[in-house]
């Protein structure tokens, strides 16, 4: 065996697929999976099959760029399967949609009755907030919820088995997750903010930390208050708790992409918000769909990026063709929670409003994938070259875009105590992916690799590169920007170049030179 069959970096393998011969060349360079496919498209099979290399003697021979090439008289035996996940999906799929065809007419019925409970619930709620509510009609009320509960109930269970297929739809768009449809008036608890954390809130330095869940909630529910989006939009105030709790479960336990990070991103927005003063220059709409962006920007993140979506042809890349799979799921879990009228804040808008605010927040959680960097910061630097416009839609929807990824990506401008325990985060997740990457032959990028990459080298790149020149760029147009944003990325780098020095054995050529340096002075 050996490589008798490589002819240069190109490897020959025989292989026999049911007594018939075949023969499949790949270069060494090639991943596994790429051999996979080959292997599928020579025993005529879809790619997902699950795919065994037999020897003549029958032992496993592992599909990779290094398998041993072989001889037409000796060829590996191809042993089909079908994956056992889809096993009877088409089955199941045609009786499914027999059953759903059964239940159109019935759930129509059942829509009506639940938009008109839902609408009795909505206005007892309201009611219920209203302050000097005596505590008769407190109970009165609460009788009431729960009669009609009951009744939500016996119709949500005429109703379920058209709601179940809903409901899985959406699930499919990640393996595990399902947008929650919470009935229940969401109950985490009312926290009374003191004034200091009120005005804490709005700077870059507030520890986000700091903070249980529930209380994260609370302080989102806050800005919506505070900003004036609550009545800008007509939010009715339950809706918004049910919002963001479901928003809240539908972020993942990742290391890094995780509700944190939305709370992170979104408190940036807000302190952008008070800083530049940007109601001077847009409207509370625009405002607010910078905020709800901001929430919404990584919701079900699975925690690998998209270039692993990619590579590894996931189900996400596969549905937005490679364009953004990571970023065009963010947005449309966003939307299948903002669409169901227990958790729609924006349900109060006319159907304009409502096609307006949605297009502003599409715009902007797309704008947040990395890959078209450079695409918006140079339109958004040609906005400034004249005077930048405030009136014209395209500059303003650039400038949002800017600020919604300065947000995204700004733990550099916090505190060193609060950005720091964020690298190592997004490295475990970095570290996962390409761990995976390896396991899987994959592509791995460098600054994604265990054995390459620092703290100190995975920022000072970063900082440098990307983060500085983004800010100041921004700055041009707001001021107060370089104090207190960029300022602080000049010394984090400065640290992280500190860090650098000292966890690097000195490199004996560049001594030699300094040296040289030094006797030529
Ligand atoms: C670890 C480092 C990095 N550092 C950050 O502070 C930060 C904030 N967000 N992100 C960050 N990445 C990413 C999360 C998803 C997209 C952005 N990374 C950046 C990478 C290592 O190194 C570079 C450096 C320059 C250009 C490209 C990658
Ligand atoms: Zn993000």
């Amino acid at each position: 065996m050996g490589n008798a069959s490589s002819i240069d970096s190109s490897v020959v393998v025989y292989l026999e697929v049911s007594g018939k011969q075949e023969k499949i060349v790949f270069s060494k360079h090639c991943s596994s999976r790429d051999i996979h496919d080959l292997v599928a498209q020579a025993a005529g099979c879809s790619k997902y099959c699950i795919l065994t290399l037999k020897d003549p003697n029958g032992a496993h021979i592992s599909m990779s760029p290094t398998m041993p090439s072989n001889t037409p008289s000796a060829p590996y035996k191809v042993q089909v399967s079908q994956p056992t996940s889809n096993q009877g999906d088409s089955e199941v799929l045609t009786q499914l949609m027999t059953h759903v065809a059964d239940q159109f007419n019935k759930a129509f019925k059942v829509e009506e009755m639940r938009s008109e409970i839902s609408t009795r619930l909505t206005a007892l709620e309201r009611k219920l907030e209203m302050e000097g509510l005596k505590a008769v009609e407190i109970e009165k009320c609460k009788k009431d919820i729960s009669e009609i509960k009951d009744q939500i109930w016996t119709a949500q269970k005429k109703f379920v088995d058209f709601n179940r297929m809903s409901i899985e739809d959406a699930s499919s768009l990640s393996d595990e997750r399902k947008i929650c449809l919470k009935r229940d008036i969401p109950s985490y608890p009312k926290y009374t903010l003191s004034q200091e954390t009120i005005d804490y809130l709005k700077q870059p330095t507030f520890d986000i930390w700091h903070w249980e869940p529930n209380e994260m909630l609370s302080l989102l529910e806050h800005m919506y208050h505070e900003l004036g989006l609550v009545k800008e939009f007509s939010i009715n105030p339950i809706t918004l708790k049910r919002w963001l709790l479901c928003v809240q479960e539908n972020y993942r336990n990742n290391p890094f992409h995780n509700f944190r990070h939305c709370f992170c991103v979104t408190q940036m927005m807000y302190g952008m918000i008070h800083l530049c003063k940007l109601w001077d220059y847009m409207t509370r709409e625009e405002i607010g769909i910078l905020l709800t962006a901001s929430v919404c920007h990584d919701l079900d993140h699975p925690g690998y990026n998209n270039t692993y979506q990619i590579n590894a042809r996931t189900e996400l890349a596969i549905r937005y063709n490679d364009i953004s799979p990571l970023e065009n799921h963010h947005c449309a879990v966003s939307f299948q929670i903002l669409c169901n009228p227990e958790t729609n804040i924006f349900a109060n808008l006319d159907k304009d409003g409502f096609k307006r605010v949605r297009a502003g927040i599409t715009q902007l959680i797309l704008a947040t994938d990395m890959a078209r960097h450079s695409e918006i910061i140079e339109s958004f630097k040609s906005k400034l070259e004249g005077k930048f416009d405030f009136k014209s839609k395209e500059q303003l929807d650039t400038l949002k875009m800017v600020l919604i990824k300065c947000c995204d990506i700004s733990n550099e401008v916090r505190p060193m105590e609060v950005s720091e325990p964020w690298v190592d985060c997004l490295l475990e997740e970095y570290f996962n992916q390409s761990d995976r990457e390896k396991m899987e032959g994959l592509p791995v990028a460098p600054f994604m690799d265990r054995d390459k990459v620092t703290k100190p080298t995975a920022q000072i790149g970063f900082i440098k590169f990307v983060l500085i020149p983004m800010f100041e760029t921004v700055s041009k147009l707001f001021p107060q920007i370089d104090e207190t944003m960029v300022q602080p990325l000049r010394l984090a780098r400065d640290r992280y170049e500190g860090m650098k020095e000292q966890t690097t054995p000195p490199n004996p050529k560049s001594q030699k030179d300094q040296a040289a340096k030094k006797d030529g002075e």
